[in-house]
């Protein structure tokens, strides 16, 4: 059987012009006849932004689900190994909210671990020399809490999807100085999924 991949991104948010995670879907290659790669894009807010991945996981759950996020400071692919039970941040999401010191869920696990193999993908870039890190912190904003509630979903409702959250950097389309464009960062994303296949 073919397998099923989801792939998240979201749009810009706070002073960004775009997010590459919004477009670089159309840069991963990949052969339909091993795979099939399904996208959405999620809001970048509080309170709605895991309402949309929650019915698709409800209804029609992927094999592999990977979470795509802009990470502006960083300049290579991170992989996060956890997701925690916490929002903090001073920056608002698309709805204007601001969140700090507040729980994801009152009474849920402190944490969840990245459930993709991180080791094979981590042994996949490096074979084909693509720079990426292992991350502990996918932050304390929207990525970090859609990690922290997919991975939530997933066990909760007993499903044999496996997810995890990949930042990526910025692309030239952002920041002229950036070392990739967004053709090249589908062209690293084409390499990471390969072992998830
Ligand atoms: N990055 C933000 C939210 C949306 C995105 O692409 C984050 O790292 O939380």
């Amino acid at each position: 059987m073919t397998k099923k991949i989801l792939i998240t991104g979201f749009p810009t948010f706070h002073t960004h012009k775009s997010n590459p995670t919004e477009s670089v879907f159309e840069y991963i290659n990949f052969d339909p006849k091993i795979f099939n790669l399904e996208k959405l894009i999620l809001p970048v807010s509080f309170e709605n932004g895991f309402s949309l991945l929650k019915t698709k996981l409800s209804h029609d759950p992927p094999d592999v689900l990977i979470m795509l996020g802009l990470a502006a400071s960083r300049s290579e692919i991170s992989l996060e190994r956890v997701a925690i039970n916490l929002l903090h941040c001073d920056r608002k999401d698309n709805i204007g909210k601001v969140i700090q010191n507040t729980k994801i869920r009152v009474d849920g696990k402190a944490a969840f671990f990245s459930t993709l193999p991180l080791e094979k993908i981590a042994h996949k870039l490096t074979s084909k020399n693509i720079p990426f890190h292992f991350s502990n912190t996918a932050g304390t904003y929207i990525c970090n809490m859609i990690f922290y509630q997919a991975l939530e979903f997933i066990e909760q409702s007993k499903l044999n999807t496996l997810a995890g959250f990949i930042h990526v950097p910025p692309t030239k389309e952002l920041l002229p100085t950036a070392r990739l464009s967004i053709k090249e960062l589908g062209h690293e994303l084409s390499i990471l999924i390969q072992p998830l296949t």
